[in-house]
Parts: C-alpha cells; structure tokens; sequence
C-alpha cells in the first residue's frame, strides 16, 4: 500500500469518526457513544486497529512519516471520543434513557452538627456564666512560667518531665523564659487572668491540653479541660463545694453528689480530687483546692487579703459520663455514624 492511500485511509477515518461522535453528542446518549467507542477505538476490530494492519504494507522508507501520522490520528480519536464523553456526562447530561425531571424532590444535601466535645463545652461554659463565671482562653503554646514555675512547680518537679510533657523544639518568647511547650492543663490560664486583673476573679476556661500520656479508654494524648477560678475576700472550700455541686447537677441533672478525697497539687492548698456521684456511681472528674499562697504571691496578690479555689475537670470524661461513652478514643476517631448519635 502506498503512503498516499495509507493517510487517505487514516484522514476518512478522522472524518468519520468526528460524525460519528457528534452524532452520540447531538442525541445526550450514552449508549450510542460507548458503541462509537467501540467501533472506532475498540481493542480489538475498532477501525483504528484495521487500518494500523495497513501500516505493515507501507514501503519501508515512508514507514516513520506513516506511523507519526498514525499516532497523530490516534491522539485524535482518543480526544474525540473524551470531549464527547464531557460533553454527555460531565455537563449534567445523564443520557436519552435518564433526561433530568424538574419535578422530581431535591436530594437534601447531608448536613454535619457540632461534635460532642464542642457541645459539652459550650454547654459548660452557659452552666458556669450562669453562676457569674466569664469564659476566657489561654494559648495552647506555653511556657515553663506560666504552665509551671508560677503554678509553684520547681524546676526539679516530676510533673516538668520531657517525657511528660511535648516541649517544643523553638527558643522561648514568653514571659517567664525557658522551654516552650503545649500546655499540659488549663491552670496555666489562672495565671494569665491574675497577671492582669485585679480581684475579684471569678472565670471558667475551657480548651485543649496535651500530655503524652498511653492512649487507652479514658486517656488520649489530646484532651479538654474545665478551669475554674475564683479570687475573692473570704472565699473557702464550701464555696467550692457549692459551686461544683451546682456545676455537676446541672449538666448530668438531677441531684449530684461531691465528694473530695485529699489529694496534692502544688499550686493548691489544701489540694484535693474530685468525685461525681451520679445514678449511683461514683466517678473521679478533675482535682481542685484553695489557690496556694505562693500562686497569690506570684501574679503580685497578697494572700493576706484575699484568697481563692480554683478547679480543674477533665470535659471528656464529663461529656462521657452524660452519654454512657465507654472509651475516650470513639470521640476522636471521626467515625460519623458514631457521632451523629449526640
Ligand atoms: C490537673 O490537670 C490540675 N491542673 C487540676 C487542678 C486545677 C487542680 C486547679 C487544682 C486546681 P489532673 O492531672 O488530675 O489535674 O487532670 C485533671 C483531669 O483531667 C483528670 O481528672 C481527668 O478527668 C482529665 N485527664 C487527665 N489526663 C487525661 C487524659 N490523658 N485523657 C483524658 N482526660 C484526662
């Protein structure tokens, strides 16, 4: 065969082919361009493969310009047949079998909700501005003042461990100097609200704290607290009993029972754990205690004239408890089956 009627062969082909596929386009159908498809760019007898069968019978010196030509044309097909497909599929065209009914109901697109965590906090935070506690928020990124040295923790205290803590791997730029880190509880917002206010105090923080600690069903590396404080002339422990126990039967309803077992944190004292008796059980939320003297003495208070609580709870284990969660790790595995439930 010569070259000449070898490109005569591939240019009809061409010719055909665009007709073929406009046709598919002109009917919206998706049938008729799967068989185009198949008639021209079919593996096996499409008619681009009849005529590449012509290519062999081509002299052999015009054999490289006839296979650039047949490579050309291929590129062609191909991206007819493509734009056709766009063209039927993509441009909402569903096919002559499925033309859009305008009368048929709207899918309702699926709609998210806030996440439990995100919930229970903001319903905390109404709970505690009822009792007259402002919310206020710290920075997650700390340093050793405020997350440790004046919260009355020493530089040579357990709980300011590197394997304790996720110390950051930047120079310091806070306050107090020293390494920084992702804070480790929400006391370090105490701090940040009596550096800058005067008494009375009386605020509820609410955010993310971070600890390497094992993951397992009440402890994740990333967790929430609720920080309360309060600064006042004459403020003692059945203040902070008062408080808590109106705090718990509010959020868990009904009536809540307190109970503090004597415990140790350095910048409370007396310091002591928290206990939660709801429809009969007993359940360990947080620590709390009278802010420590040398808490007072640190943000430029003097302790003779007034004195403070200051609690801490874990939000998970609060929000667990109200919804008979049994492990921590389902609130973050962004299961939605499991979260659309709250
Ligand atoms: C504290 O963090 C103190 N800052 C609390 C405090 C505040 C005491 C103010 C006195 C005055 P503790 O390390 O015990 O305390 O943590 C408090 C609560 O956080 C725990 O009872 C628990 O509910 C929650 N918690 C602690 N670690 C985890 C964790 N890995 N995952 C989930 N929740 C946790």
């Amino acid at each position: 065969m010569s070259l000449n009627d070898f490109i005569k062969q591939l240019d009809d082909l061409v010719e055909s082919a665009a007709h073929s596929f406009e046709n598919a386009i002109r009917e919206v159908d998706k049938q008729i361009l799967e068989e185009t498809r198949v008639e021209y760019l079919g593996a096996k007898s499409g008619k681009l493969k009849e005529v590449q069968k012509n290519l062999g019978k081509v002299p052999k010196d015009d054999k490289p310009v006839a296979g650039k030509r047949f490579n050309e044309v291929k590129t062609r097909l191909e991206e007819l047949f493509q734009s056709a497909t766009e063209a039927i599929m993509g441009g909402g065209g569903k096919g002559k079998s499925e033309k859009l009914d305008v009368t048929l109901p709207g899918v309702r697109p699926r709609l998210g909700h806030i996440h439990p965590i995100t919930q229970t906090i903001d319903e905390l935070k109404d709970i505690m501005g009822r009792l007259g506690f402002s919310a206020v928020e710290g920075p997650e990124i700390e340093d050793d003042w405020h997350n440790f040295e004046a919260l009355n923790i020493p530089l040579e205290h357990p709980a300011r461990d590197p394997l304790d803590n996720f110390y950051l791997n930047v120079a310091a730029s806070g306050t107090g100097g020293g390494n920084q880190l992702m804070r480790s509880q929400t006391s370090t917002v105490q701090i940040r609200v009596m550096e800058n206010h005067k008494p009375p105090i009386r605020i509820v923080s609410l955010g993310r704290v971070y600890r390497p600690d094992e993951i397992d069903a009440t402890h994740y590396a990333m967790f929430h607290q609720i920080e309360g404080l309060l600064v006042d002339t004459n403020v003692t422990m059945a203040d902070l009993k008062y408080v808590l126990r109106l705090f718990a039967s509010s959020y868990l309803g009904g009536d809540v029972e307190i109970r503090f077992r004597p415990s140790f944190f350095p910048f409370t004292e007396p310091s002591v754990e928290v206990d939660m008796r709801w429809q009969d059980t007993w359940l360990e939320f947080g620590g709390a205690g009278m802010v420590d003297p040398n808490v007072l003495k640190a943000v430029g208070y003097d302790p003779e004239e007034v004195t403070g609580f200051a609690f801490g709870l874990g939000v998970e284990r609060l929000c667990m408890r109200r919804h008979g969660i049994h492990d921590i790790r389902y609130l973050y595995d962004s299961n939605t089956k499991f979260l659309a439930q709250f």
